[in-house]
């Protein structure tokens, strides 16, 4: 996205500053039974590869693999397209002999991983809460004039006990924002949170429905690719600093089906979910030309705010020539 500020000089000289916002798309895609057999099926990867590649980071659930093979070869195949590309995953994760892992593919040349967290309920007994428990990554973004880091949570609920999962979610949040000393985290994934597995009521009831939580991806919305119409899959953000760096307008479900013109049948190969996803701007600056300092904002528009810090991070330019005021912002979209 591109932003354009229109200052004027005291001698009312004309000048264009040109503020680039460095934007990252974070998604969620369940990636229905990923495992060797799909992995091996060519057509169906190069779909996965690309609905992949539309992130800066994406976390990837319902990973079925016992060999190891899904993960790194995943990697590899993202790289082969462009060579930036990470991964950080979890165990293999579940009560019984069927497991599941978590994986986030993430952009190296704007994201960086400070730790890890993987949350611990105790034994797999059935006492416990999560059957596969929730998985995370600290990302620190480079070059942000905004948004510095912010954490991921990763959950791919049990359906039948979404409700208890879902429930327990807050705690989950309380804990891992104070091993990472910071309360701007995104919970993610499918949570199971619609239709026979979660009712209305139930929702409004959990932890992480209350205030200070922000879901991001309505009730109403069908993440599904196939026929049903259910808002399984989620992405929730709270802290103020990450909340008010979202693009609360871009979160949706990506349809790769109507993107990538595939059949019923060739999308339900892929998944029969849509990934969710939102978008991060962190604010960066790109001056066309030398400005100087004592900067003053008279527009009412809200993004002026972000904007002017940032200009103002840049008044140490030692080309300073004279005194201006921004007297117009116009947003642009191209
Ligand atoms: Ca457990
Ligand atoms: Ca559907």
């Amino acid at each position: 996205m591109l932003y354009q500020i229109v200052v004027s000089a005291l001698l009312g000289v004309l000048t264009l500053v040109t503020v680039t916002q460095a934007d990252l798309r974070i998604g969620a895609f369940n990636i229905k039974t990923f495992g060797v057999t799909k992995y091996g099926k060519e057509n169906i990867m190069s779909y996965i590869v690309q609905i992949l590649q539309r992130y800066d980071m994406v976390l990837v659930q319902e990973i079925r693999d016992a060999s190891g093979v899904v993960i790194p070869g995943t990697l590899a195949r993202l790289n082969a397209r462009d060579d930036v590309w990470g991964v950080r995953y979890s165990e293999r994760l579940g009560r019984t002999s069927y497991k599941e892992q978590y994986a986030y593919y993430y952009r190296k040349d704007k994201l960086s991983v400070i730790s890890e967290y993987q949350y611990d309920d105790g034994v797999d007994d059935g006492s416990d809460v999560f059957m596969r428990e929730p998985y995370g990554v600290l990302f620190g973004i480079s070059n942000s004039d905004g948004l510095r880091k912010f954490g991921v949570l990763g959950i791919h609920t049990s359906p039948d006990s979404a409700n208890q999962e879902l429930n327990g979610l807050d705690e989950v949040y309380e804990a891992a924002a104070s091993f990472w000393n910071t309360q701007d985290i995104f919970i993610l994934g499918d949570f199971n949170a619609d239709c026979s597995y979660m009712s209305s009521s139930e929702l409004e009831r959990l932890g992480i429905r209350q205030p200070g939580y922000e879901w991001l991806i309505g009730d109403e919305v069908d993440t599904t690719s196939s026929t049903t119409n259910c808002a399984y899959d989620r992405i929730v953000a709270a802290g103020s600093d990450l909340i008010g760096s979202l693009e609360i307008s871009s979160a949706q479900t990506y349809r790769f089906d109507d993107v990538l013109q595939l059949d019923y049948d060739t999308a339900r190969d892929v998944s029969d979910h849509y990934p969710v996803e939102v978008t991060i701007t962190t604010g960066r600056v790109n001056l066309a030309v030398p400005i100087s300092s004592g900067i003053e904002v008279r527009s009412e528009i809200p993004a002026a705010a972000n904007m002017l810090t940032a200009v103002n991070s840049l008044t140490s330019n030692p080309l300073i020539v004279s005194y201006f005021n921004i007297l117009q912002l116009q947003i642009d979209n191209r």
